[in-house]
């Protein structure tokens, strides 16, 4: 790439290109088009495209999909759109560093996958759809298979646009407080503590008094309270990676002695 391909290509668009495969690329579209992520490409930040895969079919009916060798019930994705779109956008727009294929068989989408791939330049993301895509697409075509969690959906669409939402607040300037994307929970290892809004009592509920002391060492006391003892409750598992402060790591035994003792109170 010439010196004003280059500049041109880090003022348009922070140098992260994503190209999604699919086979229904409105859904994909109308979800990009909104919130963090629409104004993101609107302002140049990310250049994220949707590519439909039925244009690199070559029959009059645009056919996607065929029965599976071996038997069975539903149908497979075919080989040849797949390869052809994969080629067609590297040609395009430059080699992908990742071709990630959506599929239930995946390693799990996490927070550190997100950070690998935000730090890559080029992504191409294959939506699975009907019972999966021909076994040469993962061998040949694919440097990642991902899921996002133990549930089954219907396509991989909704799991190719989790993906690009974390990825893409990961990358420079997409989110506006750069400080809020390294305080994250799955960042630091911790849940976030509760947040409240006017008004100061709604149907009954009041706000926690602290919160309305102006007291900011309280404040801060009292969030970092309710951030350790709601992971704690909620996702002890969390605990075991935390990168915890001096002061939590302080706090955490103190929760831990006092529920201690309550446990040989029940004893
Ligand atoms: C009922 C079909 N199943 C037979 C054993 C397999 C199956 C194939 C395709 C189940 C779901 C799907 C569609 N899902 C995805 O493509 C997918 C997905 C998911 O379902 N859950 C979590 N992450 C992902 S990533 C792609």
């Amino acid at each position: 790439m010439n010196e004003r391909a280059q500049a041109s290509e880090t003022r348009e668009s922070g140098g992260f290109r994503v190209d999604i495969i699919s086979v229904f690329p409105s859904m994909v579209e109308a979800a990009l088009a909104e919130g963090v992520v629409g104004r993101a490409r609107a302002r140049g930040l990310i250049d994220v495209r949707v590519c439909d895969l039925r244009m690199f079919t070559d029959d009059r009916h645009r056919v996607v999909d065929d029965v599976p060798y071996g038997g069975g019930p539903g149908m497979v994705m075919k080989p040849e759109p797949l390869f052809r779109a994969v080629e067609a956008i590297a040609a395009e727009r430059g080699q992908p560093s990742a071709v990630v294929l959506m599929t239930p068989q995946g390693r799990r989408f996490t927070h550190v996958e997100a950070a690998r791939l935000s730090a890559l330049e080029r992504l191409i993301v294959i939506c699975g759809r009907y019972e999966g895509v021909d076994e040469r697409v993962a061998e040949a075509l694919v440097t990642d298979e991902l899921s996002i969690g133990d549930y089954v959906l219907t396509g991989g669409e909704l799991p190719a646009l989790v993906v690009v939402d974390a990825v893409a607040r990961l990358r420079p300037g997409v989110v506006g407080d750069e400080a809020s994307v390294m305080h994250d929970s799955f960042v630091r290892g911790l849940l976030d503590h509760p947040h409240y809004t006017r008004p100061a009592v709604f149907r009954g509920m009041a706000v926690p008094g602290v919160l309305i002391s102006g007291h900011h060492a309280e404040i801060e006391r009292w969030r970092r309270d309710q951030r350790l003892r709601r992971t704690r409750q909620r996702r002890p598992d969390l605990l075991d990676h935390a990168t915890l402060t001096s002061e939590e790591q302080t706090d955490l035994e103190a929760l831990r002695a006092v529920n201690k003792e309550s446990d040989h109170e029940s004893d």
